[in-house]
């Protein structure tokens, strides 16, 4: 018999759920966030299915683990957990992750203000602010995002045929906006959203294949990002982003919003500078900008910035016991 404990602080980002694991995680091999990436999946994936499924996740879970950084510059490695995989680079679970490291002392920044993450997407810079303990806002500079293909064509059921755009912002997005066959996020209920979704998702993936120009070992389609009308007359656009197989993202989605800045600015939609304020399924916001316009394989690119928060709710002793019959989780 054997018991393995992982200590985990649990926060929400705008809403969704982020588990960084403090003790416990596996000590990994590479050169780089996305060697170790790599090292994960091979021989720990069951660490990451074990805390993020029921019974001691839920569909929604997501998470961390933090690395030592491999240049001595930066401050921390990341790896990102998730129901769906581990995810080159999650928006949201670096707003959580940078919240609980700083104001659980997990991190101590070289310059306070400010940290250099190395993610398995690449390096990703984050400035933050406090009140006192706490950590008021973060924002990160996100890795550079394009606009990978225009107006493909999939089909879905139910809804039919449905023209797409996908963009790349730390994952590869298919973006639906309103169109014949597609009211709005509005007009739908999140379970109807995610039924098709999965279908929605093998359908693209099934026609197309997506690849990262610098990075191989990201490619395929992970997310069907649905846009819709704002409940705020604040907000530039909303969204409801599907991940894993289960998931609506209830934060706005940090790489969606890089993926959809990248869109529109490929669009000349929105320009270097002008706030985007991006609207989650249940109202809550991030705030994107475009940094910097960059060339990636050929294709014309943005850095975007995406500003939100997140709120530390608890402490979590995790343990994997392998006579649980449930040790590695499950979805219904
Ligand atoms: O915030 O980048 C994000 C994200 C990815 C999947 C869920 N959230």
């Amino acid at each position: 018999m054997a018991k393995k404990t992982f200590f985990c602080v649990d926060a929400h980002t705008c809403g969704n759920p982020v588990r960084v694991v403090a003790g416990g995680g596996p000590n990994l091999e590479g050169a780089n966030m996305s060697e170790k990436r790599q090292h994960f999946l091979r021989e720990y994936d069951w660490i990451r299915k074990s805390l993020m499924f029921e019974p001691r996740g839920h569909d929604m879970m997501s998470g961390s683990i933090l690395y030592p950084p491999t240049d001595t510059n930066n401050d921390v490695g990341v790896l990102f957990i998730e129901t769906s995989g581990c995810l080159p680079m999650c928006g949201h679970g670096t707003i959580g992750t940078v919240t609980i490291a700083i104001e659980e002392g997990l991190i101590t920044p070289k310059v306070p203000g400010q940290l250099c993450l190395e993610t398995p997407a690449g390096l990703v810079k984050v400035s933050y602010t406090q009140e006192g303990e706490k950590v008021k806002s973060v924002k990160l500079t996100n890795v550079a995002s394009f606009l990978e293909a225009e107006g493909l064509v999939a089909i879905c059921p139910d809804l039919g045929e449905l023209k797409v755009d996908v963009s790349y912002g730390g994952n590869f997005y298919a973006i639906v906006d309103p169109q014949e066959n597609f009211k709005g996020v509005q007009a739908y209920s999140a379970e109807q959203l995610i039924q098709w979704s999965r279908k929605l998702r093998k359908n693209i993936n099934n026609n197309y294949s997506f690849e990262h120009p610098d990075n191989p070992t990201i490619s395929g389609l992970s997310h069907i990002l649905w846009t819709g009308e704002t409940l705020s007359p604040d907000s530039t656009a909303r969204n409801a982003v599907f991940y894993g197989d289960k998931a609506i993202d209830r934060s706005p989605c940090g790489t969606g919003t890089s993926a959809r800045m990248a869109q529109w600015y490929a669009k000349g939609l929105l320009k270097k500078g002008q706030p985007f304020i991006h609207e989650s399924i249940i109202g809550s916001k991030f705030t994107g900008r475009i940094e910097n316009e960059v060339e990636v394989g050929g294709k014309k690119g943005i850095i975007p910035s995406v500003e939100g928060w997140a709120m530390v709710y608890g402490y979590n002793n995790i343990m994997v016991d392998d006579d649980d019959p449930y040790a590695g989780g499950f979805q219904v």
